[in-house]
């Protein structure tokens, strides 16, 4: 998967060359690039905001150095054929197989497991991280006329800039990469992917600090254990996000 990000502060993005993304960008199963926002500014300050038409607080970002940098993206590019038949195949890409855009945003539609599963399968991600109040609307507008574009948020609260976002989605989507995660049976069992949250887990010592691993773990009956751990994710459930369960009607 090729990932492209663009950032008005590239250094935030040091990060991924750690970890699990770190290691499937050095193994080649992930092209990251990071691109300064300021270096498609062509003015002395390299001014990417400006005051908002209609008044208010804060500053907008201006659509050039955007339009600049977005273009400059999709110009070099290449759409694997291979990927761009199966894209077009699949109903839920009707437009083609060009890049997703992705900006985050407090106004966009909420990031959820089933939306990184559906990153995941994408050939081409380009994140724009939007700072101060937002990016001039016609960004968004512009590219959606010829592309697909989506605004993500991650969730019910306020970040001062979408790059801490970003590396929540390109972490969630990574792993499901085919090769990122080295057991894939590990994903499976990660709470959400299942609709519900994660039994809880255990490991030596069996007792510790006067609390003690519920018997039930030690006792090597494989079905008992699975019948036990599927109650204690429902109860969690209930307890911690009811939101998740379906109505009991
Ligand atoms: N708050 N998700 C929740 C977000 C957000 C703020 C952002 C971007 C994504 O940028 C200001």
């Amino acid at each position: 998967m090729r990932i492209d990000i663009i950032t008005i502060f590239p250094e935030f993005f040091s990060v991924l060359d750690v970890s699990l993304v770190g290691k499937a960008r050095l193994s080649g199963l992930i092209d990251l690039r990071v691109l300064n926002l300021r270096d498609h500014t062509h003015d002395r300050h390299h001014t990417v905001d400006d005051t908002p038409y209609g008044g208010g607080a804060g500053m907008v970002m201006k659509p050039e150095p955007w339009g600049e940098a977005i273009d400059g993206i999709l110009a070099n590019v290449k759409v694997n054929p291979d990927v761009a038949v199966a894209a077009v195949a699949d109903a839920e890409r009707p437009r083609d197989a060009g890049p997703l855009l992705i900006f985050p945003s407090p106004a966009g539609e909420l990031f959820t497991q089933a939306m990184a599963r559906e990153l995941a399968q994408e050939p081409n991600l380009i994140f724009g991280c939007g700072r101060y109040e937002g990016i001039d609307q016609r960004v968004f507008d512009h590219f959606a006329q010829a592309g697909r574009v989506r605004l993500v948020s991650l969730g019910d609260y306020v970040l001062n800039g979408g790059e801490v976002a970003v590396m929540a989605m390109i972490e969630a989507v990574g792993r499901l990469i085919p090769g990122v995660v080295g057991n894939p049976e590990s994903l499976v069992e990660e709470s959400h992917e299942d609709g519900l949250l994660e039994y809880p887990s255990y490991t030596k010592p069996a007792a510790w600090r006067g609390l003690e691993v519920p018997p039930v773990l030690l006792s090597g009956n494989h079905g008992v254990i699975a019948t036990w751990r599927r109650g204690q994710q429902l109860e969690r459930t209930a307890r911690v996000r009811p939101d998740l369960l379906p109505p009991a009607n």
